[in-house]
């Protein structure tokens, strides 16, 4: 007889930041964890999944992952869009890790097994200024990555992405009710952009791959432009020069420039995607396990992208769950066409909360061999840290005009 989902909870934790994790029980004590966090929208995920989903779970047998991810993909009618497809994913790395404790075997030999001894990871380094940037990464090459991705001040500007004026870590989402209000102008950064960027090459040397991410800010045309500009730099890739709801805006970008093109850390469903990889108009898809609707469905973007020649590089920031993030290295170990995978890094607390089996060590991420996603929630500490609002900032432009954060 097959085991049974007896019940559900939905956690929601801030050790530092919110965290929403669904918890599967089934009838034989087994218990699966799927991460449900969307950034500055927790708390409709959690009432997606605890007023919608949950009933809907009981009784059901674990195993059917598939057919369980399908039930909730057609069944609800209304498809795609963040905060189902969070809420899918969520039950979906919870039935794969239950799926791999019943089997007794790490996920990623459910998924076909390691096609790689380690996976390369990338981390972020930042500074206001270009000399304190140069430190910066190279700081980050002595913690042993081969991979940095370097952000910078705008002279002109008090606020950009990415960079902290003062503080040792960057966190985008604040406390409060409200979301911060940050600056823009396209034209102060793309007459610093190439020279920052230029200044770290210089400094750290041929070897070290170097990353930027433009956060959906410039025009297909500006984008081409900074794409070119950079083409000295070498970059390992530039991320989401331009907003990709328009996916032939990348067209544009792609014909007038060499400069790898990173996109996908906002898209749901593999039809947010499918153009942009059949057409090949970027080389790395961003999408990451717990957005885009679990492994299974993150897995069918792969397969798709790896056809294209199109690599995987899953977003891997503080707002991603040590859960998710997790699911992400098992699949980073056992997809072939996975090229990197980013981890930006956790505060300690979060590692208290989630103990893990997956590991950092020297430039390199492994998923451990504890059964299934092998990640576990201290329910007991996360109690401690309840849910505190935050949010991530907007953006207006120097008149006034809001724009995209
Ligand atoms: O802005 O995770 O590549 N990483 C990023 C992140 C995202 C935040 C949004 O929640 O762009 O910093
Ligand atoms: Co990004």
């Amino acid at each position: 007889m097959s085991d049974r989902i007896v019940s559900t909870d939905v956690i929601i934790t801030s050790p530092g930041r919110n965290y929403v994790t669904l918890k599967l029980t089934t009838a034989d004590g087994i218990v699966g964890y799927g991460d449900a966090t969307v950034n500055g929208r927790e708390l409709a995920v959690a009432s997606y999944l605890r007023d919608h989903v949950a009933p809907l779970l009981i009784g059901r047998d674990p195993s059917r992952i598939e057919d369980t991810w399908q039930y909730l993909y057609r069944g609800a009618y209304w498809r795609r869009g963040p905060i189902t497809m969070a809420a899918i994913g969520a039950v979906d790395v919870a039935l794969w890790d239950i799926h791999g404790k019943t089997l007794g075997a790490p996920l990623y030999k459910l998924l076909g097994g390691a096609v790689r001894d380690r996976l390369l990871a990338y981390t972020h380094a930042f500074a206001w200024e270009t000399p304190a940037l140069c430190e910066a990464v190279e700081a980050r090459r002595e913690q042993g990555f081969r991979a940095v991705r370097a952000q910078f001040g705008v002279p002109g500007l008090t606020t950009v992405y990415g960079v902290h004026k003062d503080a040792e870590q960057y966190e985008p989402a604040t406390r409060g009710v409200a979301p911060a209000e940050e600056e823009w102008d396209p034209a102060a950064y793309l007459r610093h952009a190439p020279t920052a960027l230029a200044a770290v090459r210089d400094h750290v040397g041929p070897e070290l791959e170097l990353l930027h991410d433009a956060h959906h800010r410039l025009t297909p045309q500006q984008a081409a432009r900074l794409g070119q500009a950079l083409e000295p730099v070498d970059l390992y890739w530039l991320e989401d020069v331009t907003p990709a709801e328009n996916q032939d805006a990348l067209r544009l970008v792609r014909e007038h420039t060499t400069t790898p093109l990173a996109i996908g850390e906002v898209f749901n469903s593999v039809y947010d995607l499918h153009h942009l990889v059949t057409g090949q108009l970027i080389d790395f898809v961003r999408a990451a396990v717990v957005h885009a609707g679990g492994v299974s469905h993150l897995r069918k973007i792969l397969h798709l992208a790896e056809v294209y020649q199109v690599r995987g590089a899953p977003h891997g920031p503080s707002d991603v769950s040590p859960v998710s993030f997790g699911a992400s290295v098992h699949l980073g170990m056992a997809a072939h066409n996975i090229a990197i995978q980013e981890y930006m890094g956790y505060d300690e607390r979060v590692h208290e909360v989630f103990p893990h089996a997956w590991s950092y060590r020297d430039g390199h991420l492994y998923p451990g061999d504890a059964p299934g996603v092998g990640v576990d929630l201290d329910e007991r500490l996360a109690s401690k840290y309840p849910y505190d609002p935050a949010y991530l900032p907007v953006a207006r432009r120097l008149d006034g005009t809001l724009t995209d954060w």
